[in-house]
């Protein structure tokens, strides 16, 4: 057990998946109103799709001065990266969002500042706590974190691969599979957060312990 979850003050919050949607993000964090001692956990896809995805990095990034942040890493993430890397990919990234991205920096895909760039690659992808596992999109239930296939972990929606209790008696948190109706859906041994923000303007976190959500109002599409 870690310093913070001695500390019964402490919270850990998990924030679904936020695709750009900036102000959506300030709205929840006002509501959550982080504290030194809280631990907050993304669970990834920052970026693609929504209007402003310069500033959520710029927010989350801004995050770490005021409590202890864990950012998990996504697909579009990895998208991005790989596509730096490979001219191939390019075009598939910015087919998925990526071209909402590059207009919110207002630059192409060498501009993107450095700062920005070691954060994105600097996301992890997982994290347990004692009674509970983090990752973006799903995992084998009979696997331990650390030897899960990366596809699994990034791509794989829960309707692909209908969720199993993990073997380690933990509970699960995800994002990845969009509940287009903005409710969490919550199978008890395991808890999707992502609420279609960039479709219906819902982003939701969760006390994992208390089990306290806050979400942010819905726009009218
Ligand atoms: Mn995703």
């Amino acid at each position: 057990m870690t310093e913070s979850e001695l500390d019964n003050h402490a919270r850990t919050i998990a924030i679904g998946d936020i695709h750009g949607c900036a102000t959506e993000l300030q709205t929840l964090l006002m509501q959550i109103r982080p504290q030194p001692e809280d631990t907050i956990i993304f669970l990834g896809d920052y970026i693609d799709r929504g209007p402003d995805s310069k500033t959520v990095v710029d927010t989350v990034m801004d995050l770490r001065k005021q409590c202890h942040v864990v950012p998990l890493v996504g697909n579009h993430e990895i998208m991005m990266l790989d596509a730096m890397q490979q001219p191939l990919m390019q075009s598939l990234w910015l087919q998925f969002g990526g071209q909402q991205t590059l207009d919110s920096y207002a630059t192409d895909l060498g501009g993107i500042p450095d700062d920005h760039l070691e954060f994105l690659s600097s996301c992890v992808p997982f994290y347990e706590t004692e009674d509970h596992l983090f990752v973006h999109a799903n995992c084998l239930p009979t696997t331990p974190l650390e030897q899960q296939d990366p596809q699994i972990l990034l791509w794989t929606h829960l309707t692909d691969l209908p969720p199993q209790p993990h073997v380690s008696g933990k509970r699960i948190i995800v994002g990845h599979t969009p509940q287009k109706n903005g409710k969490i859906l919550d199978y008890g041994h395991l808890v999707c957060l992502d609420t279609f923000c960039f479709g219906n303007g819902i982003l939701t976190a969760m006390d994992v312990h208390s089990n306290k959500i806050w979400q942010t109002d819905g726009r009218n599409a």
